[in-house]
């Protein structure tokens, strides 16, 4: 679908309830699969991908209610899981296909999964050698790299595994494995990644040990279902965080933002930058800590990201580019070449689309040269089934001086369905 996106906005503001985090979310649908007895769920994010993640889990013979934002999952443990006499399909998410292939790995029955053309094109070897070398019979497409991919799992040794990338997916799917292997697993990190799978084991009940960048989980281990309510998503308010710093005379706040410090490189990147950002209302004690951000225009200058800040904003770098280019001097985005892997490859999109609206910014092989103080104009964007990349045009739009149109708007509905009708109530 293509839409004509609302442009030269005057001011935004007012506040916003985020709807709450995918990566959690997820988790929530899997972990109460996993566990025993009944798992509830409250501020459920209902983007197409966690959609995706209960119809899969509802093929594996686990009963899920969803009523909107609100779950019940009837979990009876990981021998409850049953061969599905159909494919999974997991849509557009990675996050689905990679942790289910951890939890797969360890139950003795067959299963084949295969999502979209995005799906189809990114990595799988990160976690078919791993859970591979535990010991599963996993096969697809080009040797197990790419979708579509079967998996006929069994018993598991644990291990200990040396992270050859920064994933937060690859980890969690080795510690899902870890969980129904002999002995221990571990898993080292070259940086610390969201933690929300750790966080989530001992929510349910389960132990965890985490030593500097190596984290540990014993095999053989019972959860139990317990109550998870998912705090807001920071990879969906960082684009009115963005939009409220770059649009003039804007005042927004947005409640109940989920502050993992693993996913909190935006708010440091951006009082770096010279934001005008105020957090407020922090609750830290709950299972993950949340709190309110208010954020308003002020004048911004560069900056270089890099090393270990990528895992904790990889998610936001298309929307910080953007920013960028409304900062006085040139931001560097330096480490961040596990963007080529995502729904798109994210510093070529990122960089073509905002070059047609008119910023002054250059891709290089691991991230981005962005010069601030670009005027950007109106323009045929795409994209390209990316729902980053289309949320970012449409903030780049508000501050565009012409018409911008958006094709293949409808990708956004995969973490973020009810995005313009937020934006729509920041604008009025
Ligand atoms: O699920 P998917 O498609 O991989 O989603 C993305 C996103 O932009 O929403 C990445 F494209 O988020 C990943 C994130 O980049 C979600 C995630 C998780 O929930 O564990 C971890 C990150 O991926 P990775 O590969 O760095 O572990």
């Amino acid at each position: 679908m293509t839409t004509v996106l609302t442009s030269q906005v005057k001011k935004l503001s007012g506040e916003l309830s985020i709807p709450g985090d995918k990566s959690i979310s997820h988790r929530s649908i899997m972990f109460g699969a996993i566990a025993k007895g009944t798992t509830t769920v409250s501020n459920f994010l209902t983007g197409e991908d966690c959609l995706s993640t209960i119809a899969c889990f509802q093929k594996l013979g686990v009963t899920i209610n969803q009523q909107e934002n609100f779950v019940e999952i009837i979990g009876k443990g990981f021998e409850g899981l049953k061969e599905p006499t159909e494919l999974l399909n997991v849509g557009n998410s990675g996050t689905t296909i990679r942790l289910m292939l951890g939890i797969l790995s360890g139950r003795p029955f067959f299963a084949a999964l295969e999502g979209d053309a995005s799906i189809a094109k990114r990595p799988m070897t990160r976690v078919t050698d791993p859970l591979r070398e535990m010991g599963a019979s996993i096969d697809g497409r080009v040797n197990g790299k790419f979708t579509p991919i079967s998996v006929r799992g069994g018993s598991l040794n644990g291990f200990t595994y040396e992270l050859p990338m920064a994933s937060a997916q690859v980890k969690s799917a080795i510690l899902l494995a870890g969980l129904q292997a002999s002995g221990t697993t571990t898993v080292i990190e070259p940086s610390r990644t969201r933690d929300h799978t750790e966080r989530m084991i001992r929510q349910f009940g389960g132990e965890v040990t985490i030593d500097g960048l190596a984290v540990s989980v014993k095999g053989g281990q019972s959860l139990k279902a317990t109550h998870v309510h998912v705090p807001g998503d920071i990879s969906s308010a960082a684009f009115f965080l963005v939009a409220g710093a770059i649009v003039p005379n804007s005042e927004v706040t947005l409640r109940n933002v989920g502050l993992n410090p693993s996913r909190t490189g935006i708010i440091d990147v951006m009082v770096d930058m010279g934001a005008d950002l105020h957090v407020s209302s922090e609750e830290l004690e709950a299972a993950e800590p949340v709190a309110d951000l208010t954020i308003k225009p002020s004048s911004l200058r560069a900056t270089t990201i890099e090393g270990d800040m990528i895992p904790r904003l990889i998610d936001e770098l298309p929307i910080i580019a953007l920013l960028a280019t409304q900062a006085e001097g040139i931001t560097v985005i330096k480490d961040a070449e596990e963007l080529k892997v995502k729904e798109t490859n994210r510093i070529d999109t990122v960089v073509h689309e905002l070059k047609t609206l008119g910023a002054k910014i250059e891709a290089t092989d691991d991230g981005m040269i962005i010069y601030g103080g670009s005027k950007l104009h109106g323009g045929r964007v795409n994209s390209h089934g990316d729902h980053r990349i289309g949320m970012m045009l449409a903030i780049a739009s508000l501050i565009s001086d012409g018409e911008v149109i958006l094709e293949n708007e409808e990708a956004i509905s995969v973490s973020y369905p009810m995005f313009f009708a937020h934006l729509n109530k920041l604008i009025n």
